[in-house]
């Protein structure tokens, strides 16, 4: 009788006592390297989660087959802890994040043994550990170095109930990622990373990559390049122009009015001419509380005319009214436009709110109208510089010093980490300072450059700064002179696989990849591009067709699944649902079909192993394990999981009707291993086999086995199909009319002769008439 349980405890802690040599990726090695990477979680109060159990399984089946195939296979796991998730936890816990992380951590190792992952846990990595954010604040302190870590007072997005700055990409369509809360606009200082310095290359790299073309398309329309031209209108009576940008030159001639973002600096500059200006700077008030995305949104327009000022179209030389309005951002172009409401929509729905004249001109060619106004070509992105400080404790300390003689210092070398105080009050304070600013023994050092007095930074980083090169701390995690050594490096990226959900599109996967070029400009890496393949994992939904949220009470918790029916059935049940990369609802009872096929696996197992050990395969048994192989191969590496499962379902199916040779059925029990590896091994030692599955070959299918012996031969008449015949494979000519021309569907067709037949030998048969 199949058991899971005693079997999957039994073979989990052989493979415990073997980890450190069975999974164990070899630094140098004469094998081929292949890097199959898990996106790691944040080790969570709630634990793991059947979602991660999808990706970690896929990754896991990729991982078990490389390795029989021969390969040098790197396959490593670590958590994700810190921000905000484990912090707000530890508040409404009451217990230091510190306590909470190494708990749910233990919890989150248990579990994915429990599944039986095959990860390399020598190789293990917390980005809450000293010893990592050591390199986390080295690889920051090269981006202040290089310039592209700034400090300024910005507006910025503001989340009232974590009390913290958000990136804009941390802000959907509004609110806060995290916690769903309407994000608010502040001004502070912070500290930013230029990432908009590699915007071409951030886009032009995209190209080379095995991703998913919707998280390339994703990333392009955040990096949002768009080319087109500088055109300056000139103010009646005065000196100043108004810049704008626009993607459409060539409708220049149709623009009957321009408007400024209410930050414009113009309008202060004008401010005498102008002449309703209260009612202008009532305006431009009401709208610096507005959030980028608000303007953007598709509400009703608004705005106010700027009254006594005019511009001049520098095509046509009309004049035309210069407004202010909420829709025109500060920050994307020149911060104003040429209003064209004939050809954009925007413009069309503010003209006629205010009755401002549409005119249908014809187009003139880009490249004309650019020389004629002597405008300037201009290529813009609509991905802003990423916002990099966080008011909260549990994050990895900025290492800056603030000097009032020298300004922002870099903390040297020799003094990473900055390791962040033990505390009692963690709680963000709300007033836009972190907590670790109450810690004055903490915070007040002596100026690395003058020894004057100065003060730590005390923001902290937010919570994707960890997640940007664990990649590659795994490569060498016990490294103390470097993050990683350059031969090490050299030899394992890029990653091959890289496995995980759609959502980190442009947060994670952007933030990533630009460090990654950072690195590769100071030769500190060796590859342009950090992930060679990325495959997305689908939601798996609620049973109800929702996303699984502890509200809605939906939540499937894998250890009581593994409890009840084994991780193999949860692994293969997981794999079966469908395609990977699908989103699919859970089926309570569909766990139970997997598991009865294990148990069928195992019933047909006790037949093989009863039969006299002398016994040889039919042929016909021979031919289905060959096309299983075949199938579960090509399935494996194109990630069709789930396809692959029913090939080995309907394999067992045609076995049972058959008698197969011990050897045989050998080569079937390692088809199983990387989707049920508890069972496979379980089997596999039965037989009397020593060792382990782990570095037994991957079967190979003989081609000759499974070559079709029959055909469909299509019959046609005239070139149109009439109907098909189940012929043998080499049949000739003469034998194959002879066939056809019994059929009396066929006769009746045939009313004459034909005065010609075309035979395509394994094919067609085709009648002239
Ligand atoms: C005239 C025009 C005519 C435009 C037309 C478009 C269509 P993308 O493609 O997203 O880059 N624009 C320029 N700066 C802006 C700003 N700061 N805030 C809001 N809108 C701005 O869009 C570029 C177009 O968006 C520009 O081209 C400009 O409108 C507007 F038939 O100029 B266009
Ligand atoms: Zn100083």
């Amino acid at each position: 009788m199949y058991s899971a349980q005693k079997i999957e405890k039994k073979w989990q802690k052989i493979w415990a006592r073997n980890a450190f040599k069975l999974w164990h990726a070899l630094g140098q090695s004469k094998q081929k390297k292949f890097y199959v990477l898990d996106m790691f979680p944040y080790p969570s109060g709630d634990g793991l989660h059947i979602g991660h159990v999808v990706g970690y399984t896929a990754s896991d089946i990729i991982a078990r087959y490389h390795r029989m195939i021969g390969d040098n296979v790197l396959h490593p796991m670590g958590w994700d802890a810190f921000g905000l998730p484990a912090e707000n936890y530890a508040i409404k816990k009451k217990i230091h994040p510190e306590i909470v992380v190494k708990n749910n951590v233990k919890n989150f190792r248990r579990q994915l043994q429990s599944v039986g992952f095959s990860y390399d846990w020598q190789r293990e990595i917390s980005t809450t550990d000293p010893e990592y954010y050591k390199w986390t604040q080295w690889i920051f302190l090269q981006l202040f170095k290089k310039g592209l870590a700034y400090e300024a007072e910005i507006p910025v997005n503001w989340c009232p109930s974590d009390k913290t700055v958000l990136a804009n990409e941390e802000v959907i369509d509004g609110h806060c990622e995290r916690c769903q809360s309407a994000v608010e606009r502040k001004q502070l200082k912070q500290w930013i990373l230029k990432i908009t310095a590699y915007a071409d290359r951030l886009l032009a790299d995209l190209e080379g990559l095995d991703w998913p073309e919707k998280v390339k398309e994703m990333q392009k329309n955040w990096i949002g390049k768009s080319e087109g031209a500088l055109i300056k209108f000139p103010i009646s009576d005065a000196q100043s122009k108004i810049e704008v940008f626009t993607t459409r030159p060539d409708t220049l001639d149709g623009a009957t009015y321009v408007v400024l973002a209410p930050e414009h600096s113009l309008i202060n500059q004008l401010q005498s001419r102008i002449k309703n200006w209260s009612d202008v700077q009532q305006y431009t008030q009401q709208a610096k509380n507005k959030s980028e995305r608000e303007r953007q949104e598709n509400k009703e327009k608004t705005g106010v005319e700027l009254k006594g000022i005019t511009a001049i179209n520098p095509f046509n030389k009309e004049k035309i009214p210069v407004w202010v309005s909420d829709y025109v951002l500060i920050h994307y172009g020149a911060g104003a436009i040429m209003a064209v409401p004939q050809h954009d929509e925007r413009d069309r729905e503010f003209a006629k709110k205010f009755q401002l004249p549409i005119l249908d001109r014809p187009l003139i060619p880009n490249d004309t109208v650019i020389t004629k106004v002597n405008g300037q070509k201009k290529i813009n992105y609509k991905l802003r510089d990423w916002i990099f400080s966080r008011q909260r404790y549990w994050g990895e300390p900025i290492p800056i010093i603030k000097c009032v003689q020298c300004g922002n210092v870099a903390v040297p070398e020799k003094d990473l980490p900055v390791t962040l105080p033990k505390v009692k009050n963690y709680e963000p304070t709300g007033n836009a300072e972190s907590p670790l600013a109450a810690i004055s023994k903490w915070v007040n050092v002596k100026c690395p450059q003058c020894h004057g007095p100065a003060q730590r930074e005390t923001n902290t980083m937010p919570q994707w700064a960890g997640s940007c090169w664990y990649y590659l701390r795994y490569l060498d995690p016990k490294n103390k002179k470097a993050f990683v050594n350059p031969q090490v490096e050299k030899n394992w990226l890029p990653v091959d696989t890289y496995i995980g959900g759609v959502e980190h599109a442009v947060l994670h996967l952007l933030y990533a990849r630009f460090w990654h070029k950072v690195l590769f400009d100071i030769g500190a890496v060796s590859t342009k591009e950090p992930f060679q393949k990325l495959v997305n994992q689908g939601l798996i939904l609620g049973p109800d067709g929702q996303k699984m949220s502890k509200s809605r009470g939906n939540v499937i918790n894998p250890d009581e699944l593994v409890q009840k029916f084994g991780a193999d059935s949860l692994r293969l049940y997981e794999m079966f649902m469908g395609p990977l990369e699908e989103a699919k609802p859970w089926d309570p009872k569909g766990i139970i079909g997997l598991e009865r096929f294990l148990k069928r696996i195992y019933t047909y197992h006790e037949k093989v192993l009863a039969q006299p050990k002398k016994t040889v395969s039919t042929a016909g048994a021979d031919k289905i394990l060959h096309k299983t192989i075949k199938k579960v191969t090509d399935d494996i590496q194109q990630f069709r999981f789930n396809t692959a499962i029913s090939a080995l379902m309907i394999g067992l199916n045609e076995i049972e009707k058959t008698t197969i040779a011990q050897s045989q059925w050998e080569q079937f029990i390692k088809l199983i291993f990387p989707f049920a590896p508890h069972l496979a091994q379980e089997l596999w030692s039965q037989l009397g086999k020593k060792g382990l599955l782990d570095y037994a070959a991957w079967p190979v299918y003989d081609s000759k086995l499974i070559q079709e012996t029959e055909i469909d031969l299509i019959i046609q008449i005239n070139g149109k199909v009439r109907g098909k015949i189940r012929v043998a494979k080499e049949i000739t000519q003469a034998e194959a009319e002879r066939i056809v021309l019994q059929d009396d569907r066929i006769k009746t067709m045939l009313s004459e002769k034909p005065k010609k037949v075309i035979f395509v030998s394994g094919r067609l048969i085709n009648f002239v008439i």
